[in-house]
């Protein structure tokens, strides 16, 4: 396969590689002053950034007697610009949670009945250690999973090479973006960033399908995108529910869920055949326009009017502003994609759609970004040499990274070769994954399960041993780097007080496990301080400048094709793909085909959900700061449709979805005219079920619960989420 799932040749148009120095960035004097004006001149300023979600916003931490009492955006940092959102202000309620884990664990009884006895690290790593060693002997290294979430994840994943396995998968890829990038990946060579890269701030036309931007709580981004309409861009949001971001918009187009693709294709068509592409752009840069354009007859504004109940007149004229606006239009991309199965070909058809609109490396479409770069730990010795084994993710063609959902699959088959072992880093897997019931079968089949974690959630009840990680808010961790438009990002995590209880960063808990595995020389850093520094000190980066800013800004160049900077694109044929040839050699759709899904059942709502403003998932479920401002989810039923089933305003209800699973718990209902008639709506995250979580446990109902059937995209492997469907249930 010659496409690379790597932003290489998009940085080089992009001028990452004349990346040099930027002037000195220092934290505004005025900024650290208001310790002083607070009359607090003995306060501590720590400058670190945030986990609480994986955008990572620098803050500056103020410190008193060791003791943390507020949080600030660092302005210096790309990803919030001296702001915080609402959970990211809430550090102290993640930090202070006393609910939180304190000593290394391990499970005496059962998986998912657990009976826990207080180990010391020492005991725990060991007992960890003498099983892999076996596990190793008997399959092989590579029998052994990292599953993980956020920015600790690297050391994991640095260990299970040393010891020998390449196997890790991040559910932020078969369960969130990964549709959505591989479908870029197909059409342009390139994903689009995380961050990504929309040029919102200087769009003239933006269009977001889903994408509950400031529900979706992305920092910078919803700065760019008020910016951006403040600015005069036009907004048009595609959502069967009345959306934040939709009730701020020009156009609100409530589509029937489900069916984003009938009116993509429908637009592309519309775009092609009234001329609205930008010929020049597309003549110079595409291959294909000729089998898109005949494979997309079919697709009427009419016939797009009947699948996707949005007037064609209003289908008409989205499109024709689109193309009045081009090429400074941006249709964003999405993040969260597991939608309904044939995901990746909906990002196709997004990606096409920008490709005929010339937004790819146009002002206020997709930027080429800059980034930064910190080498790694200076001579660590080589990784053991990679023992060739049967790949988990064959059946998935374009499963560019690797799928949770195949090691599920291999740690119950055994097939196409055995998984053994899982670490779980960060990931709260049992509200992660659409069909609880087969992830506990697959973690009852193991022969050791670790979880790393900061908080008791669901997970931690099937872990055979537990090891409490301190929160980002106590240690060093590995640097972050980031790309942005015309500016590349190095940020430091720091610990702003000592770890508290006996809990542990990664650097540490890593080190001395892989001491025990005889793995020393992998890990020959001092502390997390040193082992930044030395990283720093490799690639000539202040390390003294760093600690103090949080971040350190490197300049890139022009963010746009310009005539003497030609974009080039990671595809087999080096151009935009309208028509795929790699889909095609895989026996798949080489241009994106419509095939309805699903209705509801008589009777039963298509269960949709989306992001609660205030929470991260289950990550910040049981933050104190935060349960005081959301403590449970609502289910949101249409006005009309909950008074005809004779529901009020704040009754209680229970669920049961299409296979006659029952959600543990009660919601109360919201009845409302802002989402369609044939759909229900709810925050995910809520519904916790693990008791050592004492105020998430039992508050709301939990999305997970109800997702029993997924739907499999067939290209990448990722678990769509949106074709069950619920009954509600009265008097609970
Ligand atoms: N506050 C907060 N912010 C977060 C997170 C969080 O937990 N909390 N999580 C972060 C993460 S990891 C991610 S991936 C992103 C996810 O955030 P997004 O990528 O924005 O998620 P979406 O699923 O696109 O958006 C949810 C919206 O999709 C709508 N929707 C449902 N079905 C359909 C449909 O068939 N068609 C269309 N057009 N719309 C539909 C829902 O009504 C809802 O308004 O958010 C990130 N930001
Ligand atoms: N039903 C349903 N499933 C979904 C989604 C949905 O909306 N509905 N959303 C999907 C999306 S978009 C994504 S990205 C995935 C995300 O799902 P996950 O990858 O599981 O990520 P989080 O929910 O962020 O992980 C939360 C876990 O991380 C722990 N944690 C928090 N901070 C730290 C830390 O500093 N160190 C360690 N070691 N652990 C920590 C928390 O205590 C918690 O157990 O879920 C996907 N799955
Ligand atoms: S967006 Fe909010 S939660 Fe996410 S990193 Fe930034 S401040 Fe933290
Ligand atoms: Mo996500």
């Amino acid at each position: 396969m010659t496409m690379k799932y790597s932003r290489r040749t998009f940085m080089k148009a992009g001028g990452a590689l004349t990346a040099g120095v930027a002037a000195a960035t220092t934290v505004p004097k005025k900024f650290l002053s208001w310790a002083e004006e607070a009359g607090q001149k003995d306060m501590k300023q720590i400058p670190t950034f945030c986990e609480l979600c994986f955008w990572n916003c620098g803050l500056i931490a103020k410190v008193e007697n060791n003791k943390v009492v507020k949080v600030d955006g660092n302005p210096l940092s790309l990803r919030g610009r001296g702001r915080l959102c609402g959970r990211g202000n809430a550090a102290l309620g993640a930090l202070y949670d006393p609910d939180r884990l304190k000593f290394p664990l391990i499970n005496t009884g059962k998986r998912g009945e657990p009976v826990w006895k207080r180990a010391t690290w020492d005991e725990a790593l060991g007992l960890i250690a003498g099983k892999m060693r076996v596990i190793k002997e008997k399959y092989g290294p590579e029998s052994m999973a990292l599953i993980y979430h956020g920015t600790g994840a690297s050391f994991w994943k640095h260990l299970l090479h040393a010891y020998g396995s390449t196997l890790s998968a991040a559910p932020s890829f078969a369960q969130c973006r990964g549709p959505r990038d591989i479908g870029f990946v197909l059409t342009f060579g390139a994903d689009v960033g995380s961050p990504e890269y929309y040029d919102f701030s200087k769009s003239k036309y933006i269009v977001l399908l889903g994408s509950h931007l400031g529900e979706n709580a992305h920092n910078s981004q919803v700065q760019d995108i008020v910016e951006g309409i403040s600015n005069g861009a036009k907004l048009t949001v595609v959502d069967p529910r009345l959306s934040n971001i939709a009730s701020k918009a020009d156009r609100w187009l409530p589509i029937k869920p489900a069916t984003d693709l009938a009116l993509l294709l429908a637009w592309i068509r519309i775009i092609i055949e009234e001329g609205l592409y930008d010929k020049e752009y597309v003549a110079k840069y595409a291959t294909g326009f000729d089998e898109l354009r005949a494979a997309v007859q079919q697709y009427t504004p009419q016939w797009a009017e009947t699948e996707t109940s949005i007037d064609s007149d209003v289908i008409v004229a989205v499109a024709r502003e689109m193309g009045k606006n081009s090429p400074n239009v941006c249709i964003g991309a999405g993040r969260f994609s597991a939608w309904y199965g044939d995901d990746t070909q909906r990002s196709r058809a997004i990606a096409i759609l920008n490709a005929l609109l010339g937004t790819w490396g146009r002002e206020g479409g997709y930027f080429f970004p800059t980034g930064a770069a910190v080498p790694e730990y200076p001579g660590l010795p080589a990784y053991p040499e990679h023992v060739e084994v049967a790949k988990l993710d064959a059946s998935f063609p374009f499963a560019l990274l690797p799928t949770t959902t195949s090691i599920k699959q291999a740690s119950i088959t055994g097939q196409p070769r055995p998984v053994k072992a899982w670490f779980v880093y960060g990931s709260n897997l049992m509200k992660t994954m659409p069909d609880k019931q087969e992830t506990i079968k697959a973690i009852q089949n193991l022969d050791l399960m670790v979880a790393i974690d900061t908080m008791p959630m669901d997970i931690i009840n099937y872990a055979d041993v537990v090891l409490p990680e301190c929160t980002y808010m106590e240690r060093y961790d590995n640097i972050n780097l980031g790309k942005f438009k015309g500016e590349g990002e190095i940020a430091l995590r720091q610990p702003t007080i000592e770890p508290l209880w006996e809990s542990k960063p990664s650097w540490w808990i890593t080190r001395e496990l892989g001491n025990k595995l005889g793995l020393a020389p992998y890990f020959p850093w001092k502390d997390g301080e040193e082992y930044i520094a030395r990283r720093c000190e490799a690639g000539g980066i202040d390390f003294a400048q760093l600690k103090r800013d949080g971040v350190i800004i490197k300049k890139g160049g022009s963010p746009y094709i310009t005539a003497d900077k030609q974009p080039e694109f990671g595809t087999p044929s080096g151009k935009i793909e309208l028509y795929s040839k790699q889909l095609a050699d895989k026996g798949l759709d080489p241009v994106p085909k419509y095939t309805r899904h699903a209705a509801p059942p008589a009777g039963h709502f298509r269960l949709l959900f989306g992001r609660a403003p205030l929470h991260t998932f289950s990550r910040t479920s049981n933050n104190f700061m935060l349960t005081d401002l959301q403590k449970e989810n609502a289910l949101w039923v249409n006005s009309k449709k909950g008074k005809e089933l004779g529901l009020n305003n704040g009754d209680y209800v229970s669920l049961v979805n299409q296979d006659g699973v029952i959600a543990n718990g009660r919601i109360k209902v919201k009845l409302t005219q802002r989402l369609r008639d044939d759909a229900v709506y709810m925050n995910h995250g809520f519904g916790v079920h693990s008791k050592g979580a004492s105020r998430a446990n039992n508050q709301g109902i939990a999305d997970d619960d109800l997702i029993t059937k997924p739907a499999i995209d067939p290209i990448m492997g990722g678990t769509a989420m949106r074709g069950n469907f619920v009954k509600i249930v009265k008097g609970a």
